[in-house]
């Protein structure tokens, strides 16, 4: 989930690969899965990745039900001890939260928690934070109540939280941005306006990438200085290099394949 800063990285949530997978949603990356044995060893070096990494995972059991179980960050917003559970914008997915909730209320004993009702909706997928500053995708999962909801939980920590219209094309903020340090936003042109994310602070920087290396946007940075990339993304790739940031490459057509990428398939809390 990319509503922690990267020192916050210490523990992570997945959800195993239901044998139902191939019949997950795919609208924009991805064709939808085919192999549901191939996605779950990719999931399994995924999680080998980030435990390889100093990340303690836990991995919930997978459900047959839900086609699109792995996908846990849309389910449960963790900022700095208080928890958001979104009502998710598709009706496909709003029972896969239960579990979740459950394990991360026991987990973070005590955490204040924050639901949504009424005609809000927000996927976790849609919110992005560089330090303390937040942004969220107005997108086809996200709408202006669900907005308010989590407004109101930053306003707590009076961070200040920055909408960003998502294009059609695009499924999540996240799909097509990440913060691989707390001071860079990499994010492919043609999807956003140059101004999108507003004036940074000082120290901050945006890193456009080529369109056709959008899904490559999406990146894990973890506390060690390691970031999680998919593989098959130059650009991507030499510009975070350049950047003095040592990679871990990741197969992850069968995740994409689901228009599902990295920072999808966790919470890190
Ligand atoms: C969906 O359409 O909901 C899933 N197939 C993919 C969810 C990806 N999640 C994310 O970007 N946070």
């Amino acid at each position: 989930m990319a509503s922690v800063r990267v020192d916050q990285k210490k523990r992570a949530l997945v959800r195993n690969v239901p044998d139902s997978y191939t019949r997950a949603l795919a609208k924009y990356f991805g064709k939808g899965p085919t192999d549901v044995e191939l996605a779950r060893t990719q999931h399994q070096a995924y999680i080998n990745a980030l435990e390889s990494n100093g990340v303690k995972v836990h991995a919930l059991a997978a459900d047959d039900r839900h086609p699109d179980c792995i996908f846990v960050e849309d389910q449960a917003v963790v900022v700095d001890g208080k928890m958001l559970l979104p009502l998710p914008g598709h009706p496909s997915r709003v029972a896969e939260q239960p579990p979740i909730a459950e394990f991360l209320m026991s987990e973070l004993g005590g955490v204040q928690t924050c639901t949504m009702g009424g005609e809000a909706r927000m996927d976790g997928g849609d919110i992005l934070r560089l330090g303390n500053l937040f942004f969220v995708g107005r997108s086809s999962r996200t709408n202006d109540l669900g907005i308010a909801s989590l407004r109101s939980l930053l306003d707590d920590f009076g961070f200040e939280l920055r909408v960003i219209d998502i294009p059609g094309h695009a499924l999540h903020l996240t799909s097509i941005a990440s913060t691989p340090t707390d001071t860079i936003i990499l994010v492919p042109e043609d999807y956003l306006a140059a101004e999108a994310f507003g004036d940074l602070p000082e120290d901050c920087e945006v890193l456009w990438m080529p369109a056709d290396e959008a899904y490559g946007c999406n990146t894990i940075g973890l506390p060690n200085g390691k970031v999680l990339v998919a593989e098959g993304y130059p650009t991507v790739h030499s510009t975070l290099r350049d950047r003095g940031l040592d990679l871990v490459e990741l197969d992850m057509s069968e995740i994409r394949a689901a228009d599902g990428s990295l920072t999808c398939c966790s919470i890190f809390y």
